[in-house]
């Protein structure tokens, strides 16, 4: 296995994912967490300005989502058939808007009028991606309850992690919408992700 250098923020925020990744695969990594008040001294120096990257023995990948793709591919975690891998990437779109407008909420301008709109354009993509999110779920025709094809996959993982920083906001978001309920709580008592989850580090979001 190649040295993996995890760089992001000391958060779980859009970072996360990619540590689930590693812990569901057992796949050893450096857990880089750069403090947020040391953030303007090491932007310069950083691949792209901004976190999370990946250094895969010292090769560097940036970009969140490639990241993930990167790392479900390695871990054989990406689906099964083309189409299977395809609909994965496709929940992954969904989750990775949510998350971003979420994040926006956290992370941009606190006065009430701009949270006022952070919300309101967040609630929406939210219940926009939970409606198609579901329509996928919806057709899959294994009987094992993963969100694609016959077992768990990264999509599984980010529909765990993404919503759990959006219930946070929002705690009835998902009450329409049981099949994503229950791919969480999959997620959540499968016995590696329980593991990782009583164990990785408590931050706010
Ligand atoms: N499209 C990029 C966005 C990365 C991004 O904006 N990361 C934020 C943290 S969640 C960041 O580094 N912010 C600090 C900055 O841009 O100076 C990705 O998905 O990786």
């Amino acid at each position: 296995m190649p040295k993996y250098v995890y760089h992001y923020f000391d958060i779980r925020g859009r970072g996360e994912p990619g540590r689930m990744l590693f812990a569901m695969a057992g796949i050893p990594f450096q857990d880089e967490r750069i403090p947020q008040a040391d953030w303007p001294k090491h932007k310069a120096k950083t691949p792209a300005g901004s976190l999370p990257y990946l250094e895969i023995d010292g090769t560097v990948l940036t970009q969140s989502l490639i990241i993930f793709r990167h790392l479900s591919r390695m871990f054989g975690l990406d689906g099964d058939s083309i189409l299977d891998k395809s609909k994965v990437d496709e929940i992954t779109a969904y989750l990775a808007e949510g998350l971003a407008n979420v994040l926006k909420c956290y992370l941009g301008p606190q006065d009430e009028e701009s949270q006022k709109t952070l919300n309101a354009q967040f609630v929406d993509t939210v219940n926009k991606s939970c409606k198609r999110i579901d329509e996928i779920i919806s057709t899959n025709k294994s009987l094992d309850g993963w969100a694609v094809g016959k077992k768990l996959t990264f999509a599984d993982i980010f529909i765990f992690e993404a919503f759990e920083v959006v219930l946070q906001g929002q705690p009835n978001i998902l009450d329409k919408f049981p099949r994503i309920q229950s791919i969480r709580r999959k997620v959540e008592t499968h016995s590696t992700m329980q593991k990782y989850l009583t164990q990785r580090k408590q931050t706010p979001f």
